[in-house]
């Protein structure tokens, strides 16, 4: 099957068959054993059935294949947000005496994650700018146990070379794990370039309607999962079999809201290029953008989020934030309606300054995130807001 076909039929259920089109919610936390005899054999793992639904459930199983036959991976853990999905890949991996290599301008609370709590245990963490790949090597240690990319990454839009990062976890040994959030994986497929883990906030563009928080993690191999399953399972962020429907709901329509969404971000760049208020524009679809090429290479598409910095910078950007009436002020992206906000001040707050702004989240950075409305009414919008910097701010 392709792509868009996949997202709609994979995942369906194989059992209990009434002729459902849609994949029924199985909001049930424990499931009975015919016999005492199964029950055990079904703890022991001799057996194959559900017992509870922190460690397995129809509904879930359902979108965590869906999403695994899409990455083209071979299962899929789904988790109760991004951030479970992510910390539970932290805590399989790193311990006591371990470190980690991370992209330096990742979500913000994937690195204060490391910075906090994972450092409480003995973890120790180097943040590089992996867009030059070479930056990775160089971090790597003899205790390096994990390497986490994020690609685009929020909300700089740089681009990471997923081949060349795993080229060289590989040739030390070390997995690595790909936040693929960003682009979702009708655009991009980290395990075909070697990635060993790929990371979603299936909050953002596979769930796509913003009603949801949820996550997904997806291995390449099946000794990878079991290494990561027992860990989500004692720890406990795993999703909620309403939760899941919901998802399995939105993942059909992700590769018509993916092509709506990154034709008008083309759209929207092209405009945000030539308008006189705007000073600057990081967007992988643009052919100076730095990693244009590697985008191109690694990616279907170049996404449907837009960072960029206007005349007046902060106070600029307040004012454009403040008068948009069609995009909505608020965090978050991925959703059917186009969002607007400031990570200096809202998603990468968490962060000491002086980070975020070696990692390139500049205290001017406007990040948008487009969705699927009408492209002239979003174009109307925006201009209308950029240019009340002229009387309101900055010093435009
Ligand atoms: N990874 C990326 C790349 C994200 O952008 C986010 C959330 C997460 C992981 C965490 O996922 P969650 O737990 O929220 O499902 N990003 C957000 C953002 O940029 N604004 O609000 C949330």
């Amino acid at each position: 099957m392709r792509k868009a076909t996949k997202a709609i039929h994979e995942g369906k259920l194989e059992c209990m068959d009434f002729g459902q089109v849609s994949v029924p919610i199985f909001q049930s936390s424990t499931f009975s054993f015919p016999t005492a005899e199964e029950g055990a054999a079904r703890f022991a793992g001799t057996q194959e059935g559900y017992i509870y639904t922190r460690l397995g459930n129809p509904t879930i199983d359902a979108l965590e294949r869906s999403v695994a036959a899409q990455e083209n991976g071979y299962r899929g853990l789904a988790t109760a947000s991004g951030m479970a999905a992510i910390t539970t890949v932290y805590a399989a991996f790193l311990g006591k005496d371990t470190h980690i290599v991370s992209t330096d301008c990742v979500y913000g609370p994937s690195r204060t994650a490391l910075e906090t709590i994972f450092r409480r245990f003995g973890v120790e963490a180097t943040f590089v700018d992996s867009s030059d790949a070479r930056n990775i090597e160089r971090a790597i240690r003899p205790d390096t146990a994990l390497v986490f990319i994020e690609t685009p990454a929020n909300p700089t839009m740089r681009i990471t070379d997923i081949a060349a990062a795993a080229t060289i976890a590989r040739l030390h040994g070390i997995p690595l794990a790909v936040d693929n959030t960003f682009a979702s994986p009708y655009l991009q497929r980290p395990i075909e370039h070697g990635a060993d883990i790929v990371i979603h906030s299936l909050t953002k563009y596979i769930n796509g309607h913003s009603d949801v928080v949820g996550g997904m993690i997806v291995t390449k191999d099946e000794a990878l999962y079991a290494r990561i399953k027992p860990v989500l399972n004692h720890l406990g962020g795993t999703m909620d079999p309403h939760q899941a429907w919901l998802v399995l709901r939105g993942v059909q329509t992700l590769p018509l809201r993916m092509e709506k969404s990154q034709e008008n971000a083309a759209r929207m760049a092209a405009f945000l290029k030539q308008h006189p208020m705007v000073t600057w524009l990081n967007f992988p679809g643009l052919p100076e953008h730095p990693q244009y090429d590697i985008a191109k290479r690694q990616m279907d598409g170049f996404g449907a989020m837009i960072a960029f910095g206007v005349r007046g910078g902060l106070d600029g950007g307040r004012t454009v934030m403040n008068n948009v009436r069609l995009f909505t002020l608020a965090v978050s992206l991925g959703g059917v309606e186009s969002l607007i906000e400031h990570p200096a001040s809202m998603t990468h707050a968490g962060m000491p300054g002086t980070a975020r702004v070696e990692a390139g989240i500049m205290d001017e950075l406007v990040r948008i995130s487009l969705g699927c409305e009408d492209i002239d009414d979003l174009l109307e919008d925006l201009d209308q807001a950029l240019n009340a910097i002229r009387t309101d701010g900055g010093d435009a």
